[in-house]
């Protein structure tokens, strides 16, 4: 078992998706260690995406995922973040494939649904962002 962070992002929220998207994942064989509502404020986002930072789109990536309310969950299955980057589906929803999160959900290419890690690495960052230790169940 190893563990990923996924964020139910602002265009799926306030479309009412929440719940269908956390089944998804559930339905996946995902189990939920953590979770929370927050709204990022701008500081946050551009710190999450810093990576992204001198990308055209880094300015209305913020402006979007500090719209609204976000839902990050702490995820746990084998093989976690390949599994679940498999289960959201390529970033843009016109890409993805038949099934996936982002097919299913996805708006565009940037209100696209779901974030997912990309590596054990950034997992293990990702989730220090969001949840402190005492916030992690061990279930
Ligand atoms: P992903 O890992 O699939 O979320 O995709 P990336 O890390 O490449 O991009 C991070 C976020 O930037 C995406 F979720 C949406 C946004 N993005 C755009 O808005 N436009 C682009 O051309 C590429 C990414």
């Amino acid at each position: 078992m190893n563990r990923t962070l996924a964020i139910i992002k602002p265009d799926a929220v306030a479309a009412g998706k929440a719940g269908k998207v956390l089944a998804h994942l559930e339905d996946a064989g995902f189990t939920v260690r953590a979770a929370r509502m927050t709204r990022l404020n701008r500081a946050q986002a551009e710190a999450f995406y810093a990576v992204h930072r001198e990308r055209p789109f880094f300015a209305s990536l913020v402006s979007f995922m500090t719209s609204g309310p976000v839902i990050p969950f702490l995820l746990e299955r084998d093989n976690a973040v390949l599994q679940l980057r498999e289960t959201i589906g390529a970033t843009d929803p016109a890409e993805a494939a038949e099934g996936t999160i982002r097919q299913r959900f996805a708006e565009s290419k940037e209100r696209n649904a779901i974030h997912a890690s990309d590596s054990d690495e950034n997992a293990a960052v990702e989730i220090g962002f969001f949840f402190s230790h005492h916030e992690i169940l061990g279930l």
